[in-house]
């Protein structure tokens, strides 16, 4: 396999509960990957990344980790674990699992012995609990939500009843937050990674990345005067941080194989994000300011141009991605008025998408990323074009979002349904029984992959031949070199490649003396049709 892999590999995310189910409980597993690997061979990725499958009380959908060195009922076994990272080696696919370092389950024995130990102890220092302020301490320590909504402080109670201290937490009330200050939280997590580099992993993606460490003193969060400073919050990317991953590449460095480090963090200023990227620390980092584009042609040449720049200025490749378990499904995020603003599924509740035009979007934008040199990530499912479940019944969901943000926020459960398999079983051959844990849309049915795989022009199709031709011209190792274009098309040569991309505008005549190599939509005559992406190349 090629030196430093994570350069320019498409890794495929799978979220392990709705990717594909062995035993028939309506909640995939291990087993159920497994038998799916040969369909993501085929495909062409180079990785799979794993959505955490660690021992949780599934508070966020195991992102509440209660162990992080074994493997929740739900998806099997350790033995299922070791199996599945050999399975996929033997076929050529690396494997990188995701790693959530800020906070930990409250049903973590960490957090178990903090809470049955008094204040002050020792069992306390690997969590934030501090006094409550006001005269009786019934006041939270400062003023930060948590990022579901709500309050991000909870005050625990003593087993006599009396109100105690308060405790942390960016997430949901089951995840505090750990305090990264502290040197056994550190040489935790060490033991950790080797866990999982000795069972063989090929990489972390690591969870939000950006807020292990907290400004001294935890002040209050002044949101209006960071936004207007460009800065983020306090318990935001602070520089303390860096020292954590340096450590943590020193640990992956002293393994071969070229293991590496994808960073999880919200920054929005390159510069900043950057950072991460410094060659002693991160490998990449998701470049999440390109999901956020609007589908707006200047809007994507700036992203592009600054991510790429702030990248290169410190060696590192830049990774593309459109959708992940956490935002609206882009093909129905470009069905939506607004699909900048609406990736955290707030504007799916009162705005239907349109999923014909999503679709017809949704395939230019992943061919123009495909494009793009660096590394891409592929969210399960995106490659059927699947849209995002828009109307899910509200006494099904799930996502812990729902509930704290008092029912304002739809969640995240539209993007997480169980995958389609094959259109004329029941459950769309997501298990043996039919079951299913959300239900799944009436259009995943003609979207199944047993009515596209191999089928000429489908989308599975699309991503297939732009995995291989991306493969075959080396286009994850080339460079953008922008060409003059009228104001609503993308265009740049990557190499062997010219991408152009026809964002909302008037059809423009293909430049002569280019062959199309790859489309999104057939191309009638010599023009590019509007919200479609051609590939060419010179003849
Ligand atoms: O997400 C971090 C994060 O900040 C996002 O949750 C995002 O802001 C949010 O989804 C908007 O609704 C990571 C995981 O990807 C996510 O699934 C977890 O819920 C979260 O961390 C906590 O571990």
């Amino acid at each position: 396999m090629t030196a430093e892999w994570w350069r320019d590999a498409v890794i495929y995310q799978i979220y392990p509960r709705s990717f594909a189910d062995s035993t028939g409980d309506g909640y995939g597993d291990l087993p159920g990957s497994i038998t799916k690997l040969d369909y993501l061979a085929k495909l062409g990725v180079d990785a799979v990344w794993f959505s955490p499958f660690y021992r949780s009380p599934m508070a966020d959908a195991g992102y509440d980790v209660a162990d992080y060195m074994d493997i929740d009922p739900m998806f099997g076994s350790l033995e299922d674990a070791q199996r599945l990272i050999a399975e996929a080696h033997a076929r050529g696919l690396r494997v990188v699992v995701d790693l959530v370092p800020n906070h930990t389950s409250d049903e973590h024995a960490w957090f178990q012995a903090a809470i049955a130990a008094p204040p002050g102890s020792p069992e306390r220092e690997y969590y934030l609990f501090r006094d409550g302020a006001g005269e009786n301490g019934e006041l939270p320590p400062n003023n930060w939500k948590s990022v579901f909504g709500g309050r991000g402080w909870t005050r625990l109670t003593a087993p006599d009843g009396t109100p105690e201290q308060w405790y942390l937490h960016l997430f949901d009330v089951k995840q505090p937050d750990l305090d990264w200050s502290s040197e056994k939280v550190r040489s935790g997590f060490d033991d950790v990674l080797r866990f999982w580099l000795d069972r063989g992993v090929d990489g972390f993606r690591i969870d939000v990345a950006h807020s292990l460490v907290k400004a001294e003193g935890l002040p209050d969060w002044d949101e209006e005067q960071s936004m207007l400073d460009g800065q983020s919050g306090p318990m935001w990317d602070q520089d303390g941080v860096h020292e954590v991953y340096r450590r943590w590449r020193r640990i992956l460095d002293s393994y071969d194989g070229d293991r590496s480090l994808v960073a999880e963090a919200w920054v929005p200023d390159p510069t900043r994000l950057a950072m991460y990227l410094r060659p002693d620390e991160m490998h990449t980092a998701f470049n999440f300011e390109f999901l956020d584009c609007r589908w707006d042609a200047a809007e994507y040449r700036a992203t592009i141009s600054a991510t790429r720049a702030a990248d290169r200025a410190v060696g590192a490749p830049t990774t593309w991605v459109l959708s992940n378990h956490d935002v609206v499904r882009h093909a129905s995020r470009f069905g939506l008025a607004d699909p900048g603003a609406s990736h955290e599924g707030i504007g799916v509740r009162d705005e239907q998408p349109d999923n014909v035009i999503g679709l017809r979007r949704a395939r230019a934008a992943s061919l123009m990323m495909l494009g793009l040199p660096g590394s891409a990530y592929l969210y399960q499912g995106e490659e059927l074009g699947l849209p995002e479940h828009t109307t899910l019944p509200d006494d099904l969901r799930q996502d812990p979002t729902w509930v704290r943000s008092g029912f304002t926020r739809v969640g995240r459960d539209g993007c997480r349904i169980p995958m389609p398999w094959t259109a004329d079983e029941p459950g769309l051959g997501f298990s043996p029984t039919g079951a299913t844990w959300l239900p799944q849309p009436e259009a995943y049915r003609g979207l199944a992959a047993d009515r596209q795989v191999d089928v000429p022009g489908s989308t599975w199709s699309l991503y297939r031949g732009a995995l291989a031709a991306r493969k075959r011209l080396d286009l994850g190792r080339g460079e953008i070199a922008w060409v003059d274009a009228p104001d609503h098309i993308v265009a740049f040569d990557n190499g062997a490649v010219r991408v152009m991309t026809n964002v909302l505008g008037a059809p423009v005549p293909l430049p002569s003396g280019y062959a199309v190599l790859l489309s999104s939509v057939d191309i009638d005559g010599d023009e590019l049709p509007t919200d479609a992406t051609v590939w060419l190349t010179a003849i």
